[in-house]
């Protein structure tokens, strides 16, 4: 389903709908030397996440391993105006994140119908509404390995946060009740095509969610007892068992441990090793069933600069394995 020649298509989305906390700034008046504060709030709906990753060289990386790379410059939304997105129930930013997402969504499936792979550069996780829904519109039989700390399956009842990065599997799966704003949103992602490696903080809500539809997962628990080895055959052989459908890989760098990559919106301790989390892609790419990649939730506002740097290096090194660097 990747056509000749291999061509990987960068989809940058500098999107955030979750608002950062207020950025307090203090500044020293020059004259008489009081301390000024002015405060702000970062707007909605810019992240430089992928930007840094583009800046760090990831186009020219991919291209030495052989890859065709197109990008055309990072994905521009339009803005809603925060005052005409008033919360659905307790959702932020419904419209916004709808639109985005449905925008995104087109543009994966332009590219995976040109036999092209997708990678986009997130930007917070809700965006994987629309990568998965382009990508399930080309290859319906495509399977999901969701990569993360966090499950992402919270419903509209279910969801205490109302942040929709939190919710956008559940969206895909059609569960909870139907906002009349996410309609263009299709339940086109099955129970059982759909695999978690990584979780160590799942609301109790998503708990019984994840119990009740019998979606596999394995925590960092079964990592620890298993070896991410054995973990990631026994993922593929839930989800993907004869080794011939297609994989999105939607990879949430919070799913490494806090050491590894500290910037991100919210870290988790416990998390996967530097190599654990390259190896999943490593395996991932061995199985030449790669369809479509999501790098989400590196987020450079969040951090020293000693910290973007690592999490960014971190995110392009991902990436990589993902796309066929080998240690040897
Ligand atoms: N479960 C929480 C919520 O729904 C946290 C989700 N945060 C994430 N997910 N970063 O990957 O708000
Ligand atoms: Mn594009
Ligand atoms: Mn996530
Ligand atoms: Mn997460």
């Amino acid at each position: 389903f990747i056509s000749e020649p291999k061509t990987v298509a960068i989809v940058g989305c500098p999107f955030r709908h979750v608002l950062s906390p207020v950025i307090v700034v203090y500044r020293t008046d020059a004259s008489s030397g009081n301390v000024l504060i002015s405060g702000g709030q970062p707007r909605v709906g810019v992240d430089r996440g992928p930007i840094h990753m583009v800046e760090a060289g990831l186009i020219e990386q991919i291209s030495e391993l052989g890859w065709k790379v197109k990008f055309d410059g990072h994905h521009q939304f339009e803005d809603v105006n925060a005052n005409n997105d008033p919360p659905i129930g307790i959702l932020k930013n419904p419209r916004l994140v709808s639109r985005v997402t449905e925008a995104v969504a087109k543009v994966i499936e332009g590219h995976a119908r040109l036999g092209e792979l997708p990678v986009t550069l997130g930007g917070d996780h809700s965006l994987a509404m629309g990568t998965i829904s382009g990508t399930l519109s080309v290859h319906p039989e495509a399977c999901v390995v969701w990569v993360d700390a966090h499950a992402d399956i919270n419903t509209v009842e279910s969801t205490d946060s109302g942040n929709i990065h939190g919710m956008p599997v559940s969206f895909l799966l059609g569960l909870g009740s139907q906002i009349p704003e996410f309609s263009w949103v299709k339940p086109i992602l099955k129970t059982d095509r759909i695999v978690y490696i990584g979780l160590r903080d799942v609301d109790a809500g998503e708990k019984r969610i994840l119990r009740e539809n019998n979606i596999k997962a394995f925590s960092m628990h079964e990592v620890d007892k298993y070896g991410i080895g054995k973990v990631v055959e026994m993922a593929l052989d839930h989800v993907n068992p004869n080794r011939d459908r297609p994989i999105h890989l939607s990879f949430d760098v919070d799913a490494l441990d806090p050491s590894v990559a500290p910037s991100t919106g919210t870290p988790v301790r416990g998390g996967l090793t530097f190599r654990e989390g390259h190896f999943i892609c490593e395996a991932i790419c061995e199985t030449g069933l790669l369809a479509a990649l999501d790098l989400m939730e590196v987020n450079p506002s969040l951090a020293d600069d000693v910290s973007v740097r690592q999490t960014v290096q971190v995110g392009c090194s991902l990436v990589r394995s993902a796309l066929g660097e080998t240690l040897l």
